[in-house]
């Protein structure tokens, strides 16, 4: 018996992106633990990754290419060799741009749980080949797109600062749960007597031992926002001199904040009154304050306005410019190898047609659309379980006419709708970068197993497809070096593998500054934000879908307990007869998902939640709750709206 340790990075879609120590014997992982050496993650990491040689020799593994064998969605397949599936793969392609010009291929990737490597070059050969653009608008772009327009390429703060704020508030964010190494900085802020403020329509882990905790209804943030916004004003807790100096369109934005009066807001949000009143008293006499704006608030049709809104808070009342004031936001955008921050070299002429994420399965059961997809590619993503409006999804995967391609590590719900499973690598098994979005870090990815059976890592598998179509060179390099040359000729930092993380980087309005050193509140209003779009009541409750501890989005859902029930509120479980465990339909004009109810006094009354990612085969029915999730787009960039379901729950 042999036995080995290898230190490696954490490229999962998480903010923490832990440094790995990773035990391998006889050629299989055996164990990982948090390595010391970042002083972000160092001394735990999380219970999900703890295990995860529980997916890299799981049962569920892909092991070799797969053709299928019976009906679309049967789950039956046949072992296929490397050479025939990518034949099979070059033939369905080549037949597509043959007969309707390569945007009907239609590559579905997110990557966002792969290496940067990864992420990025099966994106170039389709780019080059001219396919349909599908724009990454499922997570963080409306977020992102708030943030930018208001401060520009400013980073965030950076969390190990929090230890200096006496006031944090965690809006829509859950970091417990979804970047746990942030709560020992909350821990340390608070021993030194931080006041903690949660806005969150559950009463999450933080909230119960936050010192105030604002259960809005979801969507209502944006009101919440300006209502805290016109208290500041009236109270004269706007930082005029700060403002002055640093802040463009302040008048005129104030003016949107103006109608919103503290009894209006707190009818329209479910707070009261005095809540807001209170926290706007705080953010304006306790300093520094940093705002931790979570994604929870960007996924509905008001979401950009709230983000914006919310992020505007800190501008307003000058709490900027020292360690512990700002915005806490994401920083992966910081890592000088992030592709949103140099252009693509992979420009096609003329510039092929764009789908939103979020639209997809609309998009592929639309019969005027033209030229129709042929083949599908999907990688990364697992849009059966997490897309919107999952059943519209499910419709387009089973056209006879449109290819499958699916390149996954496990056999997932969308895997089985598959014409096509090729097996991929998980990041035991391949070299490449990872930068996280929740410190100032980039590190390493080390293969430390060979691959699984005969998978092959994203990287790979576009090197080879490149190589069918007559694409190589150094856009389509051979490893993670002339990867990173190539980044560097795309307009890339040439110093992209140093770590990023130097004792007092990022203070915002200090070592770091918007582009013009203001503040653009009137780059939102030119965007028509913000503005409260009101909630239409056909179906009484909201569900929200926040994220697990036993899985990162559908990740790990093969073998951590499932999860299919569907939280409510007493009174909401009452005033339907339901009592804890029964068995129950959640439904609304989209599909129905069967569930078991949990009463829990920690949901707000006419909020429902269940939980993201659960697989299907998990629930009662087969039904996973995307089904329930509208692919209607948010107000800034066309974001996801998940939080924006309406429901009735019913006993069966
Ligand atoms: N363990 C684990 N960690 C993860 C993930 C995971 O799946 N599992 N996913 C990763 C990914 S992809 C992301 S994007 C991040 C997400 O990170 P977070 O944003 O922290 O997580 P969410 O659970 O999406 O939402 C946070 C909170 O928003 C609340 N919320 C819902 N609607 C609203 C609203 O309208 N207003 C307000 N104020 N709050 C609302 C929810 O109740 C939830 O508690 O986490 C990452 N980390
Ligand atoms: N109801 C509801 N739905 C949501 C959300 C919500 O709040 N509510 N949140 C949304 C959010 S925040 C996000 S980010 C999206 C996430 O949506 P997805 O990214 O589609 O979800 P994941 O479950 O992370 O799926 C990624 C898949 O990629 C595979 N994979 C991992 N690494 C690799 C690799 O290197 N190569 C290949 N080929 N495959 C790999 C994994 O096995 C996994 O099946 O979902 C969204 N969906
Ligand atoms: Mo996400």
């Amino acid at each position: 018996m042999t036995t080995t340790e290898h230190i490696t990075a954490c490229p999962l879609d998480c903010p923490d992106t832990c440094t790995l120590s990773v035990t391998v014997t006889d050629g299989a992982v055996t164990a990982v633990d948090a390595a010391p050496g970042n002083p972000f993650t160092a001394g735990f990491i999380c219970q999900k990754v703890k295990h995860q040689a529980r997916r890299v020799h799981a049962p569920e593994r892909i092991h070799t290419p797969m053709l299928r064998t019976g009906p679309k969605g049967s789950g039956s397949f046949r072992s296929i060799s490397w050479d025939d599936a990518l034949d099979l793969v070059e033939a369905q392609m080549r037949t597509a741009i043959a007969e309707h010009g390569a945007e009907s291929i239609v590559p579905f990737l997110y990557n966002a749980s792969a290496g940067t490597m990864q992420g990025e070059l099966t994106e170039r050969f389709f780019r080059r080949l001219g396919a349909t653009e599908v724009d990454v608008t499922i997570c963080a772009l409306t977020h992102y797109l708030a943030y930018a327009s208001i401060y520009g390429d400013m980073h965030s703060s950076d969390p190990f600062d929090l230890e200096h704020a006496r006031l944090i508030v965690l809006w829509g964010a859950n970091p417990n749960v979804t970047n746990t190494h942030l709560g020992p900085h909350i821990v340390n802020a608070r021993r030194h007597g931080a006041k903690v403020v949660v806005v969150d329509p559950r009463r999450t882990a933080a909230a119960k031992r936050a010192d105030a905790h604002l259960a809005v209804l979801p969507g209502t943030d944006v009101v919440l926002a300006l209502a805290v916004t016109r208290e500041l004003e009236v109270t004269g807790g706007i930082d005029a001199a700060f403002v002055a100096a640093n802040v463009v369109g302040a008048e005129a934005y104030l003016d949107r904040a103006r109608p919103w009066t503290l009894d209006r807001a707190a009818e329209v949000c479910g707070v009261s009154a005095e809540a807001i009143a209170s926290l706007a008293h705080d953010l304006a006499t306790i300093r520094p304050a940093t705002i931790r704006p979570g994604w929870g608030l960007e996924r509905n049709r008001n979401g950009g306005s709230a983000c914006a809104a919310v992020m505007a808070l800190p501008a307003l009342t000058g709490q900027f410019g020292v360690p512990g004031a700002g915005l806490l936001v994401s920083l992966g955008t910081a890592a000088p190898l992030h592709p949103g921050r140099r252009p693509s070299e992979e420009r096609h002429d003329p510039a092929p047609r764009h789908v939103n994420m979020n639209e997809v399965g609309r998009f592929l059961v639309d019969p005027a659309v033209s030229p129709p997809a042929k083949v599908l590619f999907v990688q990364g993503a697992n849009p059966v379980v997490m897309n919107p409006n999952a059943n519209a999804v499910i419709a387009g995967l089973a056209r006879d006419d449109l290819f499958v391609v699916v390149h996954e590590q496990v056999m997932t719900d969308t895997a089985q709708w598959a014409d096509l499973v090729l097996p991929a690598a998980t990041h035991f098994e391949y070299d490449d970068l990872a930068s996280s979005y929740g410190s100032f870090t980039m590190q390493p990815v080390r293969a430390v197993i060979p691959p699984v059976g005969e998978a092959i890592s994203n990287h790979e598998l576009a090197v080879r497809l490149a190589a069918r179509f007559g694409f190589d060179g150094p856009r389509f390099p051979h490893d993670v070096d002339e990867f990173l040359a190539s980044v560097v000729a795309d307009g890339g930092d040439p110093a992209a593998t140093r770590v990023l993380r130097e004792p007092g980087t990022t203070v915002q309005f200090r070592d770091t500054a918007p582009p013009d050193g203001r503040a653009r509140l009137d780059h939102v209003l030119a965007q028509g934000l913000p503005r409260y779009d009101a909630i239409d009541e056909r179906f009484p409750l909201v569900l929200v879908t926040p994220a697990s501890p036993k899985m990162i989005n559908s990740i790990f859902g093969e073998f951590n307990e499932p999860d299919p029930t569907v939280r409510l509120h007493p009174d909401d479980a009452d005033a339907r007869g339901l009592v804890d465990g029964r068995a129950v339909t959640v439904r609304n004009d989209l599909g129905t998902v069967a569930a078991v109810v949990r009463v829990d006094p920690d949901q707000r009354p006419g909020v429902a939640a269940m939980t993201k990612g659960v697989w299907w085969r998990a629930m009662p029915d087969g039904v996973g709750v995307n089904v329930l999730v509208p692919d209607t787009l948010s107000d800034l960039g066309g974001g996801a709206c998940f939080n924006d379901t309406r429901v009735e729950v019913e006993a069966r």
